[in-house]
């Protein structure tokens, strides 16, 4: 079955549903086919390395040449959808409105384009992230005001992973499905319907090089960790170690850090798409002190400290912390 077949039936199971959604999912689906073809020839037709000289984005981080043509193909292709209200990426400072409520935009999309790219010169799995909202008729022309919504209030998120293949993870808030490209005939293809997350598996994913600047309770779970033989993996490519973790268990960790006292991740469309994913696939997503599903967004750009993946593992921490 492919992902625009899948859309199609789930939406039968909804009486009066528009169809906006397939709309939008087949954005998506044409923009992750349109970056994965330009990873893979990012090499050839140089387009490798940094963009500019000066070239930074919002955190201050430097921009990559992809980063910011990955940005400009999402923005083009769902901006054309006319029932897309508000784009918000992590390389622009700004929301974008593009139609008010009442012009037919009754969905926000939040996305990182192409998250761990830091990694790409080097072949490492990168990734698109996205998070889609509804758009209520509260704020109608203030783009970032409508769309600072709990992560509970998603209606769908997922992930594409540029890898050795290339993947695609969609929840609608009815389990987690996994799509493969199939290259031959240029479609994403159903491989896997209801994923579950293990709920045990002694593997964690942090960057430890990081432990002295860690809160006490993160250095107490790892020596405990340590002692109890866990196993430790971590690429540095978000996408790439949660979707690992979704598939084999353990738990991804992105804690404070004397650099990002506040975790360096980004609330909106980094932790809150993959905290519905991991909670869909029957795991847990927490902050440290509360789910990040629950937590109430103060800007686009907010960042967080982040603690997914099997629940007893996410339990484990919890527990130190
Ligand atoms: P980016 O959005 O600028 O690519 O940064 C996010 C990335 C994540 O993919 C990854 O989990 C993290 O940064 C790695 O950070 P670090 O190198 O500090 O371990
Ligand atoms: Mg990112």
């Amino acid at each position: 079955m492919s992902l625009q077949s899948h859309i199609l039936a789930e939406e039968q199971q909804y009486p009066g549903a528009t169809g906006d959604f397939s709309w939008i999912l087949s954005a998506i689906s044409l923009s992750a086919k349109t970056i994965a073809n330009k990873v893979r020839r990012a090499r050839i037709d140089d387009v490798l390395g940094e963009h500019g000289e000066s070239a930074q984005n919002v955190h201050g981080e430097q921009q990559q040449k992809l980063d910011v043509l990955a940005n400009e193909l999402i923005m083009r292709c769902l901006g054309d959808r006319a029932n897309v209200g508000v784009l918000a990426s992590e390389e622009d400072e700004e929301p974008r409105l593009l139609r008010a409520r009442g012009e037919g935009g009754r969905y926000a999309v939040l996305f990182d384009p192409l998250d761990g790219s830091s990694n790409l010169d080097f072949c490492v799995g990168v990734g698109t992230i996205f998070s889609i909202i509804k758009l209520s008729d509260e704020h109608p022309t203030d783009a970032e005001a409508a769309i600072l919504q709990q992560g509970v209030h998603q209606v769908a998120a997922g992930y594409v992973l540029y890898g050795s293949s290339v993947v695609l993870i969609l929840t609608t808030g009815r389990g987690v499905h996994m799509f493969v490209l199939d290259q031959s005939i240029g479609s994403f293809v159903l491989v896997e319907r209801d994923i579950k997350i293990p709920t045990v598996s002694k593997t964690y994913s942090v960057n430890e090089a990081y432990t002295d600047t860690f809160p006490p309770g993160y250095k107490q779970y790892l020596s405990w960790a340590h002692q109890e033989g866990y196993s430790s993996r971590y690429i540095g490519s978000m996408v790439a170690d949660v979707h690992r973790t979704l598939l084999k268990g353990g738990v991804f960790l992105y804690p404070p850090t004397a650099q990002h006292p506040s975790g360096k991740l980004r609330l909106m469309y980094e932790a809150n798409p993959m905290a519905m994913v991991i909670e869909q696939a029957g795991g847990k997503a927490i902050n440290g002190e509360t789910a990040i599903c629950d937590m109430s967004p103060t800007g686009l750009h907010q960042r967080t400290s982040v603690i997914l993946g099997s629940t007893e593992e996410v339990e484990h921490v919890q527990r130190f912390l």
